[in-house]
């Protein structure tokens, strides 16, 4: 069997595996050392044998998106604990596939900050989600997929299984006209352009929410529930 064959043929296994955990998005990168500079300290090493990543997507549901009008809700909140649950039960049972398979796995947590600094995780989910080619870096710096839009949560499993880069994207990756999420964003923090994003404004907005709604989580929403990715333009 050649290299190509073995990997779809992996891929392809995983996957199959998978029907039962609820996964709206799944696909699979080879992770560069250049991307590995931007890893947490804590797995840059570890993460050197494990060359390919598998990167899985839940959808948020679009009711309890509508409950946000002008800030979080408990709902909103429930339901944001609950797909990263899922998400890291998912990871886990992708881990436990690649080692029955022979190989070795890091699951990467859905939403754990790593860094409070720097306000960082252990890696972007969202960079490998886009280099998998699951979507385009919008305004409002989420990762936009072009069937949910924003509405997805992501989680990472790296792995030394050899697993195929994605085939390039069918349909234009872009904003386009659209603006909603600049116009609903409480705290200025989008711009026209990704490069004007402020993560400072979103995490000091996220701050205030948190104390105001009494979450005790840094939540929102609103630049979610807004994007729906092509059906925008
Ligand atoms: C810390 C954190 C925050 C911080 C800010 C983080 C930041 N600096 O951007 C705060 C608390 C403010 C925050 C807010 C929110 N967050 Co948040 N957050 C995270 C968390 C835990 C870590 C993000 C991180 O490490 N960022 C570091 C920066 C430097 O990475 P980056 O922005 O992606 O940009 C760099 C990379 O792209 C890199 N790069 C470029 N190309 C490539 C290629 C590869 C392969 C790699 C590895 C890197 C790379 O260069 C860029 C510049 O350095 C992630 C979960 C995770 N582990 O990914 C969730 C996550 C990003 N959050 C998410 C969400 C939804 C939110 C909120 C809407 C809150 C909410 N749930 O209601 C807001 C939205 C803010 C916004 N508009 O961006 C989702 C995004 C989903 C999506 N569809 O994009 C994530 C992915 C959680 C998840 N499991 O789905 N968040
Ligand atoms: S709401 Fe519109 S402008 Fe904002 S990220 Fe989504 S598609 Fe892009
Ligand atoms: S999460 Fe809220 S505060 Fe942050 S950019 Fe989105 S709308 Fe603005």
């Amino acid at each position: 069997m050649n290299r190509f064959s073995r990997d779809r043929r992996n891929l392809q296994e995983l996957r199959d595996s998978c029907g039962h955990l609820g996964i709206d998005l799944f696909s699979t990168t080879v992770i560069t050392e250049s991307d590995r500079e931007s890893f947490h300290l804590s797995i840059r090493d570890i993460s050197r044998a494990l060359e390919y990543a598998v990167v899985i997507g839940i959808r948020l549901s679009d009711p309890v998106l509508d409950t946000i009008a002008d800030a979080p809700t408990w709902t909103y909140y429930y339901h944001y604990r609950q797909v990263n649950y899922a998400l890291d039960n998912a990871a886990l049972f992708i881990t436990s596939r690649c080692h029955g398979m022979g190989y070795r796995a890091l699951p990467i947590p859905a939403s754990q900050i790593m860094d409070w600094t720097r306000l960082r995780g252990h890696l972007s989910h969202r960079s490998i989600a886009e280099k998998a080619g699951l979507g385009w870096r919008g305004k409002n710096n989420l990762l936009i997929n072009p069937d949910f839009g924003a509405c997805v949560r992501y989680a990472t499993v790296l792995t030394d299984m050899p697993l195929p880069s994605p085939q390039p994207a069918q349909v234009e990756m872009e904003c386009g006209d659209c603006r909603a999420c600049q116009d609903i964003c409480p705290a200025g923090a989008i711009g026209d352009d990704l490069s004007d994003f402020s993560v400072d404004r979103c995490a000091a907005q996220l701050r205030r929410f948190s104390r105001s709604e009494k979450l005790n989580t840094m939540i929102c929403g609103l630049c979610v529930k807004v994007c729906k990715g092509k059906l925008n333009n």
